[in-house]
């Protein structure tokens, strides 16, 4: 049986990639160094994929910055606003924005933690295979070929380009990019075309729109491209793969019909997939790509179940090819690279590098009709916390009481004035903090230096709130490298890798850890910190925790149980941690879940089982403390729709959310859908280095006190300021606590 993988990390085992662009970003190297780091790392994954046994090999899987931004260069879909740049200066604008010229905008690929450039097209686009003989997907199948590898060039699907782009500013009502389909097909037919004359037999058109629920329009436009492509009199053979889910049975008739001659399947995130491949009669004439080992998570595969997909899919096509599920970007690249994992964890995990081997003696092993030498049943159980679980199910569903007495509570424990002033959690992590971390990573400074150190910067921060008159205080989170990271170290059932980085987006990498088993907290986790802040001033100072369905979605979880059973663990842990903080005195805690809409299901009719599984965990979490404890929650994105009920099912005290970039509407949206407690939009915009007036900021509080009574309305910048300097810092929050007081004075009675 024949074996190959969908796509390949493309950053290097030593993050080449990010010091390479960051490089040239900050003008220490030249295009052709950049360049050079590009072709060393495409060539090293190719030669290797080949050594290891894989009989077909992607390529074009390389960006120096998203796949889906290529496209939009490949096919010349480039907004009027770069084009005065060129090479790859208009490219990295279009990904970070220059001078005066904004960045297009960036979004979550599916339900991953991968983020893409999102594609801006309107009437006026028109589509061009922009490098004509030269163009990427062209020249990188040379490239491969001149190394001796013979590959398969992978694009992003035209249908799958189309629906993930928006309408550019000024389109008229109505427009909707995939009305540009017919014109974009020709451009991935003329492609087509110069990939067979340099030589390719299969290009792999990635389609993984078609696991989300579509239209009949948009299933009817799928028959029109590949009906277009399938007919082209010379082109290589065409795999058209799906992923992330069970791909929808019109789609596949609709592929079962055309004459491609080759689909993936997700035989891992997709479980209906066998059945809606029988529902359609199978694809008779057709190769199924059978992605068996999952591409997504980093557990080994379990050969007897991948093995037995493989044979039944034998009677429903006429070839099978063992593959992964998606492309391999989504996890780490070596475990050979990890030294200091449990061994016992390490014996249940495969990366990248692993995942091909398990492909290549998969396809062995059907081949020779003998196990593969990675045959074992599924991951051995793991580590079970009995109390852990008796506590579970002795805690069932939670919930607070009445939230008119809560708001009363808070409002006798906490003494705050109308329109309360506030920061998200993080405060700058200068350079100073981020050596101190590092020095104690490595053993550099001892671990008292190191706590004074924090303690000096906690002061530091509480000094500095105080002194701009903000009245709910954060300790500042210098102690902490990431939000999940830091709780996943201090917990029971998680692993930490060392090397195991994930594209996030860009230059910009995450090191997820590996939820393995059952979790518990050994010991309080930010108690000491949070304290320590609190005796130093005589305003609350808030608790920050990360919530349970985001310690999930930005972790490789354990696939042996329900995800909903091991956030309820999480939430457990968090409720702990939440009562250990009351006890010591913590009046306000947050507990951030700016994942919550990410791992929002596909397909809508699993939306409601998700967020109810989602919604119990935080509540969990967050009820067991008194009415007059305040908790806070917070998220990271303004276009709620499908989840706004969620919101208000989380019952948090106060919701705070990303709002400067849409004008305070979604406060009025979050009342009409019935949520009554307190909200804090962000009233300015923390991506960018400038200083808002405050009298911005005032008009933004007025018009969310539209909506929202002023006792209610929390003032605070959308989060991140983490990522920002003191001098702009300093400045927007004196600006924000002179725009709040005058709305105050303004709405006193
Ligand atoms: N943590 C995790 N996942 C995330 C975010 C996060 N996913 C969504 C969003 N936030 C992604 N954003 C970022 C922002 C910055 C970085 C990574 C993802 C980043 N990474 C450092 C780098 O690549 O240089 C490395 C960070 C480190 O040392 O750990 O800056 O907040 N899990
Ligand atoms: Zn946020």
């Amino acid at each position: 049986m024949n074996t190959t993988i969908l796509g390949y990390p493309r950053i290097g085992a030593r993050r080449e990639l990010k010091f390479a662009t960051e490089d040239y970003w900050a003008g220490r190297v030249d295009a052709a160094a950049l360049e050079k780091a590009g072709a060393e790392l495409r060539g090293a994954v190719w030669t290797e994929l080949r050594d290891a046994g894989l009989d077909a090999i992607p390529s074009n899987t390389f960006s120096y910055y998203d796949q889906v931004l290529d496209t939009s260069v490949l096919v010349d879909a480039v907004p009027g606003r770069y084009r005065h740049l060129d090479g790859l200066d208009r490219y990295f604008a279009m990904a970070r924005g220059v001078q005066d010229v904004p960045a297009l905008e960036m979004t979550k690929w599916f339900d991953t933690n991968y983020h893409y450039i999102v594609p801006e097209v309107g009437p006026a686009t028109r589509f061009r295979l922009a490098g004509g003989a030269d163009a990427k997907p062209v020249s990188e199948y040379r490239e491969a070929r001149a190394l001796g590898v013979e590959t398969r060039p992978v694009l992003v699907g035209p249908l799958t380009y189309l629906l993930l782009a928006k309408p550019a500013a000024g389109s008229p009502d109505g427009f909707r990019p995939l009305d540009l389909l017919d014109g974009l097909v020709e451009v991935y037919a003329e492609l087509l075309e110069r990939l067979s004359g340099a030589g390719a037999e299969w290009v792999q058109l990635d389609e993984p729109v078609l696991v989300a629920d579509r239209t009949e329009e948009e299933v009817a436009a799928l028959a029109r491209a590949y009906a277009r492509l399938g007919e082209l009199p010379s082109r290589p053979r065409l795999m058209v793969a799906t992923y992330f889910g069970t791909v929808g049975a019109d789609a596949l008739r609709v592929l079962a019909r055309s004459r491609v001659e080759a689909v993936a399947l997700d035989f891992v995130a997709g479980a209906g997939n066998l059945d809606v491949l029988a529902s359609v009669g199978g694809l008779p004439r057709k190769t199924v790509v059978a992605g068996v080992v999952d591409g997504r998570n980093v557990w080994r595969a379990g050969s007897r179940r991948a093995m037995a997909t493989c044979a039944a899919l034998l009677g429903l096509c006429d070839q099978v090819t063992v593959a992964t599920s998606c492309s391999l970007l989504h996890v780490p690249i070596d475990l050979d690279a990890e030294t200091a994992l449990d061994p016992a964890v390490r014996g249940r995990l495969a990366f990248a590098r692993q995942k091909v081997e398990e492909v290549v003696a998969l396809g062995r092993a059907m081949r020779e009709g003998a196990p593969a030498p990675t045959a074992q049943a599924a991951s051995p159980a793991a580590g079970i916390d009995h109390r852990v679980r008796a506590r579970l199910d002795m805690l069932g569903d939670a919930r607070r009481g009445d939230r008119n007495a809560r708001f009363a509570a808070q409002r006798a424990a906490l003494r705050l004035p109308d329109l309360p002033t506030t920061t998200i959690g993080s405060f700058p992590q200068t350079p100073e903090i981020r050596k101190a971390r590092a020095d104690r990573r490595g053993g550099r400074v001892s671990e008292d230096a190191y706590t004074q150190a924090m303690k000096d910067e906690i002061g530091r921060v509480i000094a500095l709130q105080e002194e701009l008159g903000l009245d709910v205080l954060v300790h500042g989170e210098p102690e902490r490298n990431d939000m999940v990271q830091y709780f996943a170290e201090r917990l029971d059932g998680y692993a930490a890798t060392e090397h195991g980085w994930v594209q996030s987006y860009g230059s910009r990498y995450v090191r997820p850890p590996i939820l393995h088993s059952d979790v518990a907290r050994p010991r309080p986790m930010t108690v000491g910190w949070t304290t320590y802040a609190q005796g130093l001033t005589g305003k609350p100072v808030k608790g920050m925790l990360t919530g349970p369905v985001t310690m999930l979605a930005w972790s490789f979880v354990r696939d042996d149980q329900p995800p909903a059973e091991t956030a309820r663990q999480v939430a457990l842990a968090l409720r702990d941690e939440i009562g250990d903080l009351e006890s010591a005195g913590i009046r306000v805690i947050q507990v951030d879940e700016p994942a919550l809409r990410e791992l929002l299901p596909l397909r809508e009719a699993e939306h409601a089982a998700y967020l109810e599984w989602a919604v119990g965990a935080f509540r969990l979490a967050t009820s067991g403390v008194a009415d007059s404890t305040q908790i806070h929650t917070h998220m990271c994105y303004s276009e709620f729709g499908e989840i706004i009920d969620a919101i208000g099912a989380l019952d948090a005290d106060v919701t705070s959310v990303e709002a400067a970039r849409s004008r305070m509407e979604l406060v009025a949206d979050l009342r009409a859908a019935g949520y009554e407690n307190g909200i804090g939009p962000g009233v300015y915009d923390i991506h960018s280095p400038r200083v808002p007036s405050a009298e911005e900021m005032e008009d933004n509080l007025r018009r969310a006190l539209q909506a929202v009574e002023p006792a209610k309305l929390w003032v605070n910048p959308d989060c991140g300021l983490k990522t920002r300097a003191y001098p702009e810092t300093e400045a927007s929050l004196r600006h924000l606590v002179a725009a709040a007081r005058r709305v105050r004075e303004g709405t006193a009675t």
